[in-house]
């Protein structure tokens, strides 16, 4: 096992990777931009190296600093966290070639899956269920486009290869509109990430978002660790999510829970992963993968008993996953909150100091947070400044706790977005279950009224 970690990240995500660290005995070397000081996971790490200002192009997403943090400190391996570099393959290149281990998979699967036209085509010869729609990259010819189109039939979704969360994509309701779409969304594609490439898909109306957390080792082990529906987001941004996904079949998800494990086998993935579904009448259809420990993943935590970002190091480390799929037993239900500093209607992000901090406890509740009473949230990064988790053995006595933890939890100085899950709690068609990717949306659209 690695003496000395480092971790390549900030926040509530470096303060995760460092407890991890810290109960496996291996020392944890953080890094830090100016802007981020006086942070919590600063302060409890064994080290910490400045990387530079507070922009992240300079600090965050600067490699060489990262990687010189790595050499002077002696770490052995780096952890990418979330978001910045994690899903860079460039970046998973360069720690391997400097000597390191990349905690993640290798350069040449983040590389696959990073590229939506070529992880899809994984994920076809692996026997994953995908969306109808074109075979590969769409075609030049505006005469082969339109016959493709129709084969898939409208409404449908010109997606870029080299996007994927949300980012690059056009809906086309008719054939009118069809090849001047594709026009304007390779033109931005080819802009926005260097690759104009662009494919196409049938567009699912009122889907739900659901995604299989999987892990694999390197000795051709591969496990899957139930599902997450992630179906109550804003503008792509997820602010809740749960595990089991309430109302689908057990088997219907046994199914391509299977194929997702089968599939990381056949490509040789290995450390953690996420394969994003799209959940409509009864149905999975594969949109993408993400080759990174997700800020969702203490749902799966909670309901599987299993370390994700434990197991991340360990097959890092080249060990066997401790477990087979037969003895992984998931268990009761859990629920996520994601707590942002914003104005709660508006979404207009809040910056600044808090001046109280009381977090809630309790059976079953876990606080997966960097702050503290006098922490000042700074401007330069994402608004998530922590997540409530809860955990209960039915659905109801989750809800019943996350209404509980989130009345108990005060902060002030900033704006949150805690009201607006006090009300999503108690929302009827929320604790109905199912509710699909557009909810959050029109449910909002409709309280302005
Ligand atoms: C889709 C879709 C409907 N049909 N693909 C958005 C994020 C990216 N991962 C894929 N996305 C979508 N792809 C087809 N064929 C609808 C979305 C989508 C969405 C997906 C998941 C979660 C939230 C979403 C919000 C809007 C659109």
């Amino acid at each position: 096992m690695f003496k000395k970690i480092l971790i390549a990240n900030r926040g509530e995500i470096a303060l995760r990777i460092q407890r991890a660290c810290r109960e496996m005995g291996i020392q944890s070397v953080v890094v830090y931009s100016e802007a981020d000081r006086d942070a919590k996971y600063v302060k409890l790490a064994d080290e910490a190296v400045c990387i530079g200002p507070a922009p992240s192009a300079q600090s965050y997403l600067h490699m060489p600093a990262i990687i010189s943090a790595a050499e002077v400190t002696d770490a052995e391996a780096i952890h990418p966290g979330y978001g910045f570099l994690s899903e860079n393959a460039d970046f998973a290149e360069r720690v391997e070639q400097s000597g390191f281990v990349f905690i993640g998979p290798t350069p040449a699967s983040i590389r696959v899956m990073g590229d939506k036209v070529s992880a899809k085509q994984a994920m076809i010869k692996s026997g994953v269920p995908c969306v109808p729609g074109s075979e590969g990259a769409l075609p030049e010819d505006p005469k082969e486009i339109i016959r493709i189109a129709r084969s898939i039939g409208y409404p449908v979704i010109i997606k870029a290869s080299g996007g994927g969360g949300g980012r690059g994509m056009r809906i086309v309701h008719t054939e009118a509109a069809v090849i001047h779409a594709v026009q304007t969304t390779r033109t931005e594609a080819g802009a926005a990430f260097g690759n104009p490439t662009v494919y196409m898909e049938k567009f699912l109306e009122h889907p739900r978002h659901i995604e299989i957390q999987i892990l694999a080792d390197t000795h051709k082990n591969a496990v899957w660790l139930g599902e997450r529906d992630c179906s109550m987001q804003r503008r792509h941004q997820k602010i809740i999510e749960e595990a089991p996904a309430p109302g689908i079949p057990r088997r219907v998800i046994e199914k391509v829970g299977e194929r997702c494990a089968a599939a990381c086998k056949k490509i040789g993935y290995r450390g953690a992963g996420t394969f994003e579904f799209l959940y409509e009448n009864g149905e999975f259809f594969f949109i993408e993968m993400n080759t990174r420990v997700q800020v969702e993943h203490p749902v799966t935590e909670m309901t599987s008993g299993i370390d994700i970002v434990q197991m991340q190091i360990r097959v890092a480390a080249g060990e066997k996953l401790p477990f087979t799929q037969r003895q992984i037993e998931m268990r009761g239900h859990a629920i996520e909150c994601r707590i942002n500093a914003e104005d709660p209607v508006k979404f207009i992000p809040s910056p600044g100091r808090i001046t109280t901090w009381h977090a809630p406890g309790g059976p079953g509740v876990r606080v997966d947070s960097h702050i503290y009473t006098n922490y000042f949230v700074p401007p330069n990064y994402d608004s998530m400044i922590g997540k409530i988790i809860v955990h209960g053995d039915t659905r109801d006595q989750a809800l019943a706790r996350m209404r509980t933890a989130l009345s108990e939890t005060v902060i002030e100085g900033i704006n949150t977005n805690i009201p607006l899950h006090r009300e999503l709690m108690v929302d009827a068609k929320f604790v109905e279950g199912c509710t699909d990717i557009h909810y959050l949306e029109s449910w909002m659209a409709a309280r302005k009224r």
